[in-house]
This record gives C-alpha cells, sequence and structure tokens, in this order.
C-alpha cells in the first residue's frame, strides 16, 4: 500500500509560509517520491494558492474540515465542494482538536466524510482516545465506537489514529502499542483503507513508527511546518 504523509498546519501560516512549500519541492529534487502520496493541509486562506505551487511538485493539497452541506446559510463555513474546487483532494474530519473544541461527534464526523466523497475528495477520518481512556484500559474501545460512528458507509477513505495525549506533547506510544491500535482498526476498517499514526511524529522517530505493520503512513502536525523536518519525514517513508 502507497503511503500517505500527509501535513497538517492547523492554524499556523500566512502567505509567505509558501515558501516551505518551494523549499519542500527543492528538498525532494522537484518532485514528490513516486512511490509515496505526499499531502499539505495548510488553513483555508492558503489552500488554493498553496494547491496552485504544491501541484507543480507532485504535492495534493487538503482540506482540516469541511461542513456537511455543499452550500447554505452556514456563516464561517467551508464546504467539501468549495475545498475541491480550491484545489483540495483530502480533508481532514472530525479530528480530535475538532471534536474537543467544537463538540463535533462521531456522527458529524461520518457527515462530513461522506460529503467529501460526494465532492470527490478523499476523507482522513481521525480517531484516538485520551490519556485517561488509555489508563482505564478503554483505548480499543473507545477506538471501535468511533470507527462505528465516524466512518463512512461506501467509498474510499483514510483513517488517522491520532491518540489525543500524544498530540503536541512529544510523548508517542510504545511501537508495540502503535501496531496493535494498527491492527485493530485494519480489523474495522477493512483492506483498502490506508491508516496513518498522528501524534508528535517527528524526524527522529518516523522510520520506527512508518515501519510498524499496518501504518501507512502518517498525520503530522507540528513538524510539517518546517520543509526540511517535513521533507525528513517522507524520506523516512520506504
Ligand atoms: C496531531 C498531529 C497532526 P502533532 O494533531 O494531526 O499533530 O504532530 O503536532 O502532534
Amino acid at each position: 500500500m502507497k503511503p500517505l504523509i500527509a501535513g497538517n498546519w492547523k492554524m499556523n501560516g500566512l502567505a509567505a509560509s509558501l515558501l516551505e512549500v518551494e523549499k519542500l519541492g527543492g528538498l525532494m529534487g522537484g518532485r514528490a517520491p513516486a512511490d509515496r502520496d505526499v499531502l499539505i493541509c495548510p488553513p483555508a486562506t492558503l489552500l488554493a494558492a498553496l494547491a496552485a505551487r504544491a501541484g507543480a511538485y507532485g504535492v495534493f493539497a487538503g482540506g482540516q474540515d469541511c461542513h456537511p452541506a455543499p452550500s447554505g446559510a452556514h456563516t464561517g463555513d467551508i464546504s467539501a465542494e468549495m475545498l475541491a474546487d480550491a484545489g483540495a483532494r483530502f480533508v481532514i474530519v472530525g479530528h480530535s482538536e475538532r471534536r474537543a473544541d467544537h463538540g463535533e461527534t462521531d456522527a458529524l464526523a461520518r457527515a462530513k466524510a461522506e460529503a467529501a466523497l460526494r465532492a470527490g475528495l478523499t476523507p482522513i477520518v481521525c480517531v484516538g482516545e485520551t490519556r485517561a481512556q488509555r489508563e482505564a484500559g478503554e483505548a480499543e474501545a473507545v477506538v471501535a465506537r468511533q470507527l462505528a460512528g465516524s466512518l463512512p458507509q461506501t467509498g474510499v477513505f483514510v483513517v488517522a489514529y491520532e491518540p489525543v495525549w500524544a498530540i503536541g506533547t512529544g510523548l508517542t506510544p510504545t511501537l508495540e502499542d502503535i501496531g496493535a491500535m494498527h491492527a485493530f482498526i485494519r480489523d474495522r476498517a477493512g483492506p483498502e483503507a490506508r491508516i496513518l499514526y498522528g501524534g508528535s511524529v517527528k524526524p527522529a522517530n518516523a522510520a520506527g513508527i512508518l515501519a510498524v505493520a499496518n501504518v501507512n503512513g502518517a498525520l503530522v502536525g507540528g513538524a510539517s511546518l518546517k520543509a526540511e523536518d517535513f521533507h525528513a519525514i517522507i524520506a523516512a517513508a520506504s
């Protein structure tokens, strides 16, 4: 399965940040490696400009969220159709920061994933347990519930396993725990889905994580903001 290395810039990036895309293109020798997919999900304000630049290097652009409706009276929201129109090929849905900051539910994540598919985008559906849930031995039950409620009923999708306690903290699960959870997700998401690991992926730990069975790529936050770091992670996926 072709690995997908996805950068999630979150609420970071002004126009000057587009220079990181040029830098990344240069580090890759002008073209993303043919044996892996590279994706950057910038803030919506940069999506169209980034899609145009990234496309020249064979890098995909994606959104960080979408509304379930194609259009309408939803002030401040962005539809999957709009993301596609701006050049996106993927969209992240159900990220734990959306679940925590905006009260997003599994049902809403599924509605967004299905809207993405209708617009021709590939949804990246995020799941993951909190520290308290892992310590209580509930990690698999929580992830199973999120998968059952959030995955679209049909279509090609990507799953990102992001333990909430590993996001932006520098902490990561052991490789054994990552492997066990990815195998658990594989059983529920099916053989076609790429399953990404996310949560404090950086150049120093990328090769080990990406070599684990059923890890088909990474969703990278902080370390995707600097071209050198993101390139090192792309290079580690082989
Ligand atoms: C998890 C991840 C990217 P970070 O949110 O989705 O962020 O790599 O900064 O932990």
